[in-house]
């Protein structure tokens, strides 16, 4: 995705098992990202060392990149994630066990500046 804002979500009322999506995020070279959660529905399964459905955010182009933040319940939700510069890589991937959950939406934009931000 390359637009200056968009919205990433999982697809359907209700994200399948065994899913896996996969977004690259790449803004304007001067720019970096930042992403901001409108809605959240994965479940509890382990509350402190995810394992179940999660989504990881890495601070560059793919999976090689810094991990900079993951969330797989309420518990690991912030108010944004930003970048350390223009891109940004973000994988969900479900289990074999089906819930009925919604999935998430994610909002993202591009902010200015490349000052050195603190990861989580
Ligand atoms: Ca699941």
């Amino acid at each position: 995705m390359n637009r200056p804002s968009g919205v990433l979500t999982t697809k359907g009322t209700y994200y399948n098992y065994n899913e896996r999506c996969r977004w690259t995020i790449e803004i304007d070279k001067r720019k970096r990202v930042r992403l901001h959660f409108t809605s959240f529905d994965i479940p509890n399964c382990n509350y402190d060392t995810c394992g179940c459905d999660q989504v990881d955010i890495y601070d560059g182009s793919d999976a090689t990149a810094p991990r900079i933040h993951y969330i797989c319940s309420q518990k690991f939700l912030v108010e944004n994630i930003t970048s350390s510069a223009n891109t940004m890589f973000i994988e969900f991937v479900s289990d074999n066990d089906n819930y009925g959950s919604r999935g998430f939406e994610i909002h993202y934009s591009s902010v200015e500046g490349k000052t050195h931000i603190k990861l989580y």
